[in-house]
């Protein structure tokens, strides 16, 4: 460890631990040449888009590995969570977490429908039925739940309140792909469901998206939409946009797929080494995952408990920073606090007091085939040292906005 005064720390004007900036959502490539050859090949058929053999392809093979009925890709998460936001016709409020990313919320507002923003269990950072079940009004036309850093929400809980309400139940599944809830694969609970092959997702397809039902009716109203609502040349049977997938961004997650056991086991073996080596610094909890279900472990996500740490996450965070380490507090400061949110329901935060506590504490940190073991001690020496030096590191740092 190359600290060994807190006069080294680059923060207080030491030399950074990285010479090179370690970024959370570093993508995963996968096998090159694999890539290549598929565009290659897709550039050689000329056929770049509009429901070609790649995206059709990467359809199926999603369907097999969820065992879903219909998997529709687009072109991204967001624009998949509105098409099916109106497949479902949700109008009037919907109730969401606000502790998500805010695309979860700019779905709903996006097309005029209330985002009603629940509290969450503090423990599994996931909505709290209990609170999804108080905020039901009658114009509450479904459920919008994420499943935060890719652990499924309480689903069985959540149909039984939309059953007994009569309200439609969508998850958020952009966190979640491969992941399971009671040995079953996450794309087969409520209506449907949604993932996010962002570049910054342990799969990904650059840009793109993807919603999974096993409901025929619905699928079929998704696909329309995805495409102009087209159903034949020439013939536009529905209300749509243009939400499609393209080739190469299908080719990419051809690929992933391929590498997907490997990015999988490389995330756990990250996951476990900074568990191990966090294990015992005070006021510092990692997340946990069930092992008894299939995660991806793509979100390395700490708790900070400031009064044992004695340098608050947002010192941490700072700290980090300046050694190169890019960490990231998603999903600060919560939904209800941005904009226009924050605007139409000033005083949402007075009903979200887990969702306010946990926007203050957590830190997210680098993951993915893009960080070597090595670089994963470091930085958790890096942790170690500042929190273990909290109280005096703390009045030294240079506060944005202090001059
Ligand atoms: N629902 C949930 C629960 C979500 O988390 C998301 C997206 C969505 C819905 C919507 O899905 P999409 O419509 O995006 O498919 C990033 C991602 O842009 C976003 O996709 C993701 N969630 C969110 C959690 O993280 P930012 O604002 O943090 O992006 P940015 O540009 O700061 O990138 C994050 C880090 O990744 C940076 O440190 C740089 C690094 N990076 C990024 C890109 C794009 C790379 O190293 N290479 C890259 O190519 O939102």
């Amino acid at each position: 460890m190359i600290k060994r005064n807190v006069n080294d720390l680059a923060i207080l004007g030491g030399e950074p631990a990285f010479t090179h900036k370690l970024h959370v959502g570093r993508p995963n490539i996968g096998n090159r040449e694999r890539l290549l050859d598929r565009i290659r090949d897709l550039l050689d058929r000329r056929w770049l888009t509009n429901q070609g053999p790649l995206v059709h392809e990467f359809e199926t093979k999603i369907c097999e590995l969820l065992g879903t009925k219909h998997c529709i890709v687009t072109c991204n998460a967001t624009t998949a969570l509105e098409i099916a936001i109106r497949a479902l016709n949700l109008t009037g409020e919907v109730i969401v977490p606000s502790f998500t990313f805010v695309a979860t919320a700019h779905a709903l507002q996006w097309q005029e429908i209330t985002p009603v923003f629940s509290d969450i269990d503090p423990q599994t950072h996931n909505l709290d039925p209990r609170c999804v079940e108080a905020l039901i009004t009658p114009r509450t036309s479904g459920i919008l739940a994420t499943h935060v850093w890719g652990r499924p929400c309480a689903i069985d809980e959540l149909i039984e309140i939309a059953t007994r309400h009569r309200l439609k139940l969508l998850f958020d599944a952009a966190h979640a792909f491969s992941c399971s809830y009671r040995g079953r694969k996450i794309g087969n609970f409520g209506e449907a469901e949604v993932f996010s092959f962002h570049a910054t997702k342990f799969l990904n397809t650059f840009e793109g998206g993807a919603v999974v039902t096993n409901e025929d009716e619905l699928a079929g109203k998704i696909r329309l939409m995805t495409n102009f609502g087209f159903a034949g040349y020439d013939q536009v049977t529905y209300l749509g946009i243009n939400g499609k997938m393209s080739e190469p961004a299908a080719a990419m997650g051809l690929t992933g797929m391929e590498s997907l056991d490997e990015f999988v086991a490389n995330n756990r073996r990250h996951y476990k080494r900074y568990q191990e080596a966090l294990a015992d610094v005070p006021g510092v909890r990692l997340i946990r995952y069930d092992e008894a279900e299939q995660n991806n472990y793509q979100y390395i996500v700490l708790e900070i408990d400031e009064p044992k740490t004695h340098i608050s996450r947002d010192l941490i965070l700072l700290s980090l920073h300046a050694e190169n380490v890019l960490a990231r507090r998603y999903f600060y400061p919560g939904c209800h606090r941005m904009e226009p949110y924050r605007s139409y329901f000033p005083h949402a935060g007075l009903l979200l007091p887990a969702t306010e506590r946990l926007c203050q504490g957590v830190l997210s940190l680098p993951t993915g085939t893009a960080i070597e073991a090595h670089d994963i001690d470091l930085i958790c020496d890096l942790i170690r040292f500042v929190i273990e030096h909290g109280a005096e590191v703390s009045p030294r740092i240079p506060l944005p906005g202090n001059g």
